[in-house]
Parts: structure tokens; sequence; C-alpha cells
């Protein structure tokens, strides 16, 4: 009797600290938009429900990327979190040359470094570590996806998931019914294509469920009076980026993994055009999921909620 219930005492806390946290990796282009930032910081705010494995860089600068990740991390007190760079493509696309404003926050910052591994090298390590647990969340232009393809070709289809921001369904950027070509599949088309025609299991989180998720001012003052680590390492973020109303687009993919309920979604067919539209064939085997409708006050409001009750510091 003592030993069944110290079993059921031990599954139990297991359950609660920490077993069945969601593995995630966050593939991300931190430092053009504002919005990665925002991301990486609603996945540290809700680390009793996710366990993330790595931090990876992907398209343009990505050693600058990291940076901007890692002074995040040292900032907030995550120093274990792993940060792996991305293919730099700086050199073979000049719009992924930039030396983004954003980047200054962490321009001498080196207190903490990338591990040695690429991030190609370290999804596939993960996804065959645990099969069918990890869930990746891609919100930058798809290069290290289609490069892990690359490199196996049957191992993005070892996540349990891929929530992505990427693409354009039914509506555009300024949510008008006539689709755009989304940015993070226009700048890498062929890795795009590769990425869509995976088989991977994803959710796309597209301009449909992003373009009209916009952080206001009155949201924008609260997170400045704050005064945490986290919000002031947002603030100043927004302010180097200098523009005036951020629009949440890569939070929403993992909003789609926290909180499905605020979504609808629906399965289709689709496949990359040669100009980056995501086009849907209708009546072909659906090979993909994605969001049509949001609930985004509910999504700011939970999303505020997790800027605001925190205390992550070092
Ligand atoms: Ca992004």
């Amino acid at each position: 009797m003592k030993l069944k219930l110290t079993i059921v005492l031990t599954l139990m806390s297991m359950m609660l600290f920490g077993q069945t946290r969601q593995k995630v990796i966050f593939d991300c282009d931190l430092g053009d938009d504002i919005d990665d930032a925002f991301a990486l910081a609603m996945l540290l705010t809700n680390q009793d429900k996710l366990d993330i494995l790595g931090i990876t860089t992907c398209y343009g600068r990505t050693d600058d990327r990291a940076k901007v990740a890692l002074k995040l991390l040292y900032e907030t007190g995550q120093d274990k979190i792993p940060v792996a760079l991305g293919r730099n493509t700086s050199k073979i696309d000049e719009r992924a040359n930039w030396y983004a404003e954003q980047f200054y926050w962490a321009k001498d910052f080196n207190k903490l470094k990338p591990i040695q591994q690429s991030a190609t090298d370290f999804i596939i390590e993960n996804l065959k570590k645990y099969p069918n647990e990890v869930i990746i969340i891609s919100v930058g232009p798809v290069t290290n996806m289609a490069d892990v393809i690359d490199k196996d070709p049957k191992a993005l289809k070892l996540a349990k998931k891929i929530y992505a921001m990427f693409g354009s369904f039914y509506i555009g950027y300024n949510t008008y019914p006539s689709i755009d070509a989304e940015w993070n599949v226009k700048v890498d088309i062929p890795a795009a294509k590769k990425f869509v025609n995976s088989g991977a299991n994803i959710v796309y989180a597209g301009l449909d469920v992003t373009a009209m998720v916009k952080l206001e001012k009155t949201k924008r003052d609260l997170l400045l009076m704050r005064q945490s680590v986290l919000t002031n390492a947002l603030s100043g973020l927004y302010v180097l980026w200098g523009n005036e109303t951020p629009t949440l687009f890569d939070p929403v993919a993992i909003g789609m993994m926290l909180y499905p309920e605020l979504f609808k979604t629906k399965k289709v067919n689709i496949a990359v055009d040669n100009e980056g539209f995501t086009r849907i064939n209708e009546n072909q085997v659906p090979n993909a999921e994605v969001g049509v409708s949001i609930d985004s006050n509910e999504f700011i409001n939970r999303i505020m909620k997790s800027f605001l009750y925190q205390n992550l510091e070092r």
C-alpha cells in the first residue's frame, strides 16, 4: 500500500514538475521585425508548460541574431537554453545582409556563446532523440527547415508538429481578401517549397491569423512601465526597431500551440508558387492545417498577462 502511494506520488510530482512540459525548438530570425523578440519572450514566460530545448537562428546574419537571443537569455537568467546558428545567408542575399538596428542592443555581448553544433544538426539530433515529442516553432524564412530536409529527408517528419508563421492563404498584409507573398515564403522560395512538401505535420499561422494582431500604445505603455528585466529588454528592442505599432505575427504561431481554443483552422492542400504565394488547391488531399480565424483580443490579453506577471531575472 505504502509502495503504491509512493509510486502515485512520484507520478504526480513528475506530472507537476517538468515531465509533461512540451518540448519545443524555436527557429527564428530575431532582429529584423520586432515580433520575434515578443515570441521568444512568450516562450520564456510559459516554461511551466514548455521545455525549450534550444533556439536556432535562421536567414541572413544568423550570428548577430544569436547575440540578441543570448543576451535576452542571459539577462533573464535562462543561460541553460542553447542557441545554435543556422547557415549565414547574408553573403548570398543582399536583403539578408542588413545590419538591423536591434543588433546594436547585443552588439558587444559576449557573456554567452552559441553552441558549436549547427542549427541543422541540433534540430536533427533532437528530433531523433525525441521522436514525435518535439514541436518546432518556425517564425522566420524556412532556410533551416530546408537544410534539415536536405541533410536528412526523414527528420522533419519526426517532429510532433511544426507551428509556422508562414504564408497568406485567404487574406493579405492589410487584411484585405487578396493574398500576398508573405515574407517568410518569398525570401527563400526554394526552401519554402521543400518545407510545404516535406510531409511533416505543419500548422500554418499565416497572415489570415496574424496580420490583425497589433500591439497598441496602451499595451506598449504597460510593458514600458512594468520595469522588469524582460519588459525592459522588449521595450529597448522596440525603440531600436523604430516603427510605431508592431504586428505580433510570430507570437501567434506559439499561440496556436498554447491556446488552440482561440483559433479556427482548416485542412487544405497548399503549394508555393514561383513568386512566393501560398496557393490553395481545392479538392486535393490536404497537406496542411492553416489558421483561418483568431480571437485576437483574448490572444493579446493572454500575451500581456504572460509579460506583466513574471519576474524573470538572473
Ligand atoms: Ca520572424
